[in-house]
């Protein structure tokens, strides 16, 4: 190849201020960070199904281009997942597997509906706009329970097995860490948090878990 043609050796010292000037401009996806986050309850032990999201302190994250898509299914007079985190505008589906018919409803501030008695998986879904939590039940049967986590922001996602959840793609600023396991009332903690770059800590938050209805649920499932 030889040397660079002279233009490209001309231009080349411009190029770093290009990059910034890219850089700054979609933001965010060039040094955005993968944030680990471990919950526990006050014995340390791992809790599945917590809730863990970032809510940004710099800046607005940009709007949903579309309705996002949930499903809570119904299975053995069980709603599945028992828990959900969706972000505002989320369109969750209900489908029924089950052969007989439910009837689902929310008396919780973030979203009140009742749907009809209806079978098959074919309802209309029903859109969540307001952040908070909201607390599912079917009128036909008292033990199906279940809670939806609606969340003004991007960055969220749920525990594993393991009580692990990642938080994918914050690009660099401050954010309000919360995190929260099923309760009767939405108070998840919430901790400061600063990203500089794409390589963060890991986190562990402990919550306490006690007196949450989730283990009896999760008990029932089984
Ligand atoms: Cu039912």
């Amino acid at each position: 190849m030889g040397r660079p043609a002279p233009w490209l050796a001309l231009r080349a010292p411009k190029l770093p201020a290009a990059m910034l000037a890219l850089s700054a401009f979609a933001g965010v996806t060039a040094f955005a960070a993968d944030l680990k986050v471990s919950v526990r309850d006050l014995a340390a032990r791992p809790l599945r199904d917590a809730v863990v999201f970032a809510e940004s302190l710099s800046f607005a994250p940009a709007p949903a281009a579309e309705h996002p898509r949930a499903v809570i299914d119904q299975q053995n007079k069980e709603f599945v997942p028992l828990v959900s985190v969706i972000r505002t505008g989320t369109e969750i589906f209900f489908p029924n597997s089950d052969n007989i018919r439910h009837s689902i409803y929310s008396f919780s501030p973030a979203k009140t509906f009742n749907t009809r008695l209806y079978s098959g998986t074919r309802a209309p879904p029903i859109l969540f706009e307001k952040p908070g939590l909201v607390l599912l039940g079917c009128n036909i049967h008292d033990t199906m329970v279940a809670w939806v986590v609606v969340v003004d922001t991007p960055y969220f996602a749920k525990t594993d097995g393991a009580g692990a959840a990642t938080l994918s793609g914050l690009p660099p600023g401050d954010y309000r860490l919360k995190a929260w396991y099923p309760a009767a009332d939405f108070a998840p903690s919430s901790s400061e948090l600063h990203i500089t770059g794409d390589k963060v800590q890991p986190v562990t938050v402990s919550l306490d878990a006690a007196n949450s209805p989730l283990p009896a649920a999760e008990a029932r499932a089984r």
